[in-house]
This record gives structure tokens, sequence and C-alpha cells, in this order.
């Protein structure tokens, strides 16, 4: 037991910590007009059901008006809804109406780059001297020249691939410059080294303060700073056009100073509030620390995309989403552990945990297997592993009734997300060129529609099934003239609210039973250590999870994450105790999906002696003191 001193040493308790976060895609969450697109009053209609969750706040992605190139991550008016989505009434009806149930509204703040029809930028790009030409990134173009020294033409000013495909960089005729863009064309990214630039996002954000949300989940926040003068980026692959510079503009040199300045000016004023940031490509621990330690003032909370880059792999000197891993699972629970064991509150850190968000694939097609027979089965034995994690936790809308991956009778010519697109047509193109150059008419891309099928951000988008009706599973009443705008799933018989509503074992009220039971041991689940007890060469992952000193109770955490229907697991020494359990403090377990959810301890069919046994994916929670 340590003294109460050192538990004083710990930072706040604060609401967010034991949040857990549901993210709504308005597009597809429902569609109250039959336009074939969701909106703000289909949102509206589902409050009820969204508080039923036990959710604690709602990160909403994009509404803002926007020519959608990157479905919403390209704004063209921050302070203005796209009418597509409803009015800033509705916006303002969603944030009351959510907090009748305690549930605070988070905007998307997409700060790094605006749409290229934002004012900003058209006023920017209008002439080389007009005041905003600084408020992005223009520079002139590299001079080509040919063996003899002589110019041949003009190319962008450095190497650097863009996270969409293609150059960071987009000649512009009328400026007669290139300006820089880390994704699409249509996306440039703001000069944060100018301060106005920053002075009118910080106005931006108290405008949406004042309407009394709950906080901001920053896009790409990380990216905000380049590295100093752009230098090249290393060259892997000289048969490649560009190179990959993620390290170059990801955590660049003022990343912090704009933090810090950002929190000073406006979020210090707000009490309360929640801030998430989102840093891609930062797989370092120190550096992930340096975006959340409370005392560096900047954000409470970072959702890093190490976890999410388990399954990714290589191919000419490339590395992306689309290539095969084969890192399997193991690889999961390691990143898993390592996080967990580096961002300990009781080290005055702070985690967030997410398995799906908009830019995923299915967790249960993806960390599943392809048997339709398990897929409940591994919905519940992710949810559990997620509300049994430490840290801030992040549901994607779907996942609480295990909605899975786009069906392969979906033809992947019909999936429209722009890194999808752009990365199919990349490849396919090399391929192409390959072909030719070989002589040969056909082109073999199934390795990469396999992983399309698997990974692509087209699955973390599709419209919500409400129910089995035959016109779009309760999503919209569109008419056969209206499409929707993407792909519904073909599966929604098999997976909708309505069924699930009614079936006391689903995976939706399994959600909402895990909801509760972390709510219940907050001290334990939300803030406690985490100490991983098996890992690796097993189909097993086991951790513990104790409560800090001055909190009681401790919990084992045990997940069969394979198919495998006999695992055998042997109880940890803490509770062996001459080959029997200890006594069990709740004198309960606890299964993911067997029989019901809880059980008496004592004379279980779980374990004989200090053997536990597990069935396919299977995960068991139990507690001792
Ligand atoms: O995503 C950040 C990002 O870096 C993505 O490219 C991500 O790595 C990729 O989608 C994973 O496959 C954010 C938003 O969440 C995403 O929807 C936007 O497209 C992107 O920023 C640009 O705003």
């Amino acid at each position: 037991m340590a003294s109460a001193q050192a538990t004083q040493q710990l930072p706040a308790r604060k609401w967010w910590h034991s949040a857990t976060v549901y993210q709504v895609y308005p597009a597809s969450f429902k569609d109250s007009d039959a336009d074939g697109v969701g909106d703000l009053k289909g949102i509206i209609s589902k409050i009820n059901y969204i508080a039923s969750l036990g959710v604690d706040a709602v990160w909403l992605s994009p509404v803002f008006l926007s020519p959608r190139v990157d479905q919403g991550y390209d704004i063209s008016h921050y302070c203005a809804i796209d009418p597509m989505f409803g009015t800033m009434e509705d916006v303002e009806t969603l944030i009351a109406r959510l907090k009748e149930h305690s549930i605070r509204l988070l905007m998307d703040l997409v700060v790094n780059h605006t749409s290229s029809q934002h004012p900003w930028f058209l006023e920017s790009r209008a002439s080389r001297d007009n005041p905003k030409r600084d408020w992005y990134i223009a520079r002139p173009p590299t001079i080509l020249l040919d063996d003899d020294g002589q110019a041949v033409g003009i190319g962008p000013p450095n190497n650097w691939e863009s996270q969409f495909k293609g150059s960071t960089w987009q000649y512009d005729d009328l400026p007669g410059a290139y300006y820089y863009h880390t994704f699409n064309h249509h996306q440039p990214d703001l000069n944060w080294d100018n301060p106005e630039v920053r002075a009118a996002i910080y106005d931006m954000m108290r405008f949406w303060l004042n309407k009394g949300i709950g906080g901001f989940r920053l896009d790409v926040i990380n990216m905000i700073s380049k590295a100093d003068g752009f230098p090249d980026a290393e060259v892997v692959n000289p048969l490649l056009p560009y190179a990959n510079a993620t390290h170059l503009y990801s955590n660049g040199p003022r990343v912090h100073q704009y933090l810090q300045e950002m929190n000073r000016e406006v979020l210090s004023h707000y009490s309360d509030v929640m801030t998430v940031g989102e840093t891609p490509n930062t797989e370092e621990i120190a550096e992930v620390r340096k975006h959340v330690e409370p005392g560096r003032k900047e954000l409470n909370m970072a959702l890093h995309f190490d976890l999410m880059g388990y399954d990714h792999g290589d191919a000419d000197g490339v590395s992306g989403k689309f290539y095969a891993g084969n890192r399997g699972l193991r690889d999961l629970t390691r990143r898993i552990v390592k996080w967990q064991m580096a961002l300990l509150f009781s080290t005055d850190a702070w985690p967030t945990f997410f398995l799906e968000t908009h830019d995923t694939a299915r967790s249960v097609s993806r960390f599943g297997d392809n048997m339709s027979k398990n897929r409940f089965k591994v919905a519940k034995m992710l949810a559990l592993l997620q509300m049994t994690i430490q840290g801030t936790v992040f549901i994607h809308q779907g996942q609480e009734i295990g909605m899975a991956n786009l069906a392969h009778d979906i033809p992947i010519e019909k999936y429209n997300d722009i890194e999808t697109v752009a990365f199919l047509q990349e490849i396919r193109a090399k391929r192409e060129a390959e072909a030719l150059a070989e002589g040969r008419s056909e082109i073999y891309m199934d390795d990469i529609v396999g992983q399309v099928r698997l990974k692509a951000r087209d699955h973390g988008r599709m419209p919500m099934p409400w129910d089995s009706s035959e016109r779009h599973a309760g999503f919209s009443e569109a008419d056969d003239d209206t499409p929707l705008w993407t792909n519904m799933n073909s599966d929604a018989q098999a997976c909708n609210v309505r069924q699930q509503e009614e079936d006391p074992h689903s995976v939706l009220n399994y959600w909402r039973h895990m909801l509760r039971f972390r709510k219940k041991y907050p001290k334990i689940l939300v803030f406690g250590d985490f100490v991983p007890v098996l890992v690796d060469d097993s189909p097993i992952f086991a951790y513990l999870r104790q409560s800090l000193p001055g909190d009681h109770g401790n919990l084992l955490v045990v997940l069969n994450m394979t198919a495998e229907e006999r695992v055998h697991f042997r109880l940890p020494q803490v509770l062996r105790n001459n080959g029997q359990m200890v006594d069990v403090e709740f004198a309960q377990v606890h299964s993911s999906w067997r029989d019901d959810f809880d059980h008496r301890a004592e004379g279980s069919k779980w374990w004989s002696g200090d053997t536990m046994l597990l069935t396919e994916y299977e995960a068991v929670v139990l507690a001792y003191s």
C-alpha cells in the first residue's frame, strides 16, 4: 500500500479519463430526409439509442461546409453547416439533447489544411502580393536541367509523396508557384508559422466552445509544423517518382510550441473540455508523451496509429496499408502492451484505445477470421478487450453491433474512398507499365484487391443497418432514383440494430453490459495499472489490471484471440494457491460469449485446478483481491 502522498502526486482525475467516446460519421448514421445521405436530424432522432449504449461523449466527424473531396475533411467554412447535414440550429439542438443525457459533443477540428474552396485559399492564390498569400505554403518550382545544365522544365520544390499519392506539391498557374498539400491537392495545408493563421483558428475554436461543446478531436494535429526548409526525403527506391516524407511533415520543429499556445490562448479558458489529437506517424513513445503529459499543457490524449499499422507491409521500397504485412495478432497484442505500459496514468500520461474509426476497416473482419459463425464471438471478445483496457476508449458507429467489412458481392470498382481509389490507381498504373515493358497484356491485382477488401476506409463508412427492411435497412427512405452516397453492406439481414435489440445475447447488448461493467469498476479498469501476463507464443493474450495504491481490487483478463477451440491457460502466480485459485473477490467470472454473461466462479466449467480452458474467441475476466 503506497502512501497518500504518492497518490496525491498523480494528476487530477477528470471526466474524460473514464469516458467512452462514440464516433458518429454523419453521412452514414441516419438519413432523415430521404436524400441518401445521413444528417443531423437523423442523429437527433437516434439520441435515445446513443444514450442507451452508456457512452459519455460523441465525436462527430465534420459537418461543416465542404466540397467533400475527402468527405468533409476538406472544409470550406469552419462556422457554417453543410446544408446536406442540416443547420446550425440542428447542431445546437444536438448539443442540448445530448447534454440531457450527460453526453458531451466533441467536434472534429480539421486545421492542418482547408479545402481549396475555402475563401482564405481563394484569396491567397488571387495574386502574389495578396495579404493572405502567406496563409498557405507556396514555393517556387525547382528548375529541371539537362546534362548540359540547360533549363528544360520545372518540377515540384521537393520529392515528398502525399498521403493520397503523387507529389505534395501542386502547381498553380495563377500565382506561378507550387502550393503544398499533405493530402489531396484540394486540401492545401495552412501555414501555421503565420501568427494571423493561428489567431483565426483560435477564434474559430472559441466560437465552437462558446456553443457548449465538450471538446475537440484534432485531425492530424501533429502535422501542423513541417521540417524547416522542406528538405528532400530519403530515396529508398529511385524508380519511384516521390519518396515517403511522413517523418518530415509529422511532429515538426514547432508543433509543441503551437499546441502550448493553443492551450494558453483557448483551451485553458474553458474548464473541463477534452482534447484528443490525431497523431499519425508517431511510433515513438517519447514523441506521444510530449503531446499528452499533463504538465506540458498541450493535449489530453492522442490517437496515434502504431496499433493500426500492425498489419501494414512493404513492397518495392514503399510501405503502406495495402501491402500484406502478415504479422498476425501477436504483433497487435505486443503493440497494445507497448502503449499500455508506456502511457500509464500512474506515470503521468494517458492512453487511448480504439480498434475502428472512419479511417479503418471493421475490427471483426480485420482482426477475426472469415468464418461467419465466429463473427459475433470475435465482436464480443474485442468488446471485452476494449472495455478492460486502460485509457479513454473510442468506439465507432456500427462496431457495437459487430458490423463487418463490405461483402465480396460489392465489386471493388464501387469503392469510392479517395485513399482507396488513389492507391488502386497508382498500383494499377505501375503494374500496367511493368506488363507493357515485359510484353504482357495481363496484370495481377488480386493481392492488392484482397488487401483493399481487408483494410480500406470504405468499410468504416458504410451506412448503419437499423433494421432488416428492404429499403436501405432502415438507414434511409431514399427511393430508387436516389442512390445512397456510398455502398450499403449486403448483410443487413444478419446484422442490424432492431434484431440485436431483441436478442439478449446480441453483440449490442453485450457492449451495453460491458460499458456498465467498466463504469462499475473505474478504479481498476480505467485508472489501474496494466501488467502483461502472456503476450507471445500462445493464442492467449492475458493481463492484470491492478488498482493503484489507495484504490481497491484487481482483475485478470484472458482472451483467446484465435479460432482454436481448446486452449489451456495456467493461472498466473498471483491467482494460485497450492494449485487452487485464490479467493475471487467478486466470486464472479465473466465470459465474452459462452452461455450467459456472469457465472459463479466456484465449480465453474472454465477450469480445473489452476488451469483454465477457453474455446474459440472466448474472453474471460475475473476479479481477485
Ligand atoms: O486521417 C489521417 C491520416 O493520416 C489518414 O491518411 C490515415 O492515415 C489513413 O486514412 C489511414 O488509412 C485524418 C482523417 O481521419 C481522414 O479521414 C482524412 O482523410 C485525413 O486526416 C485528412 O484530413
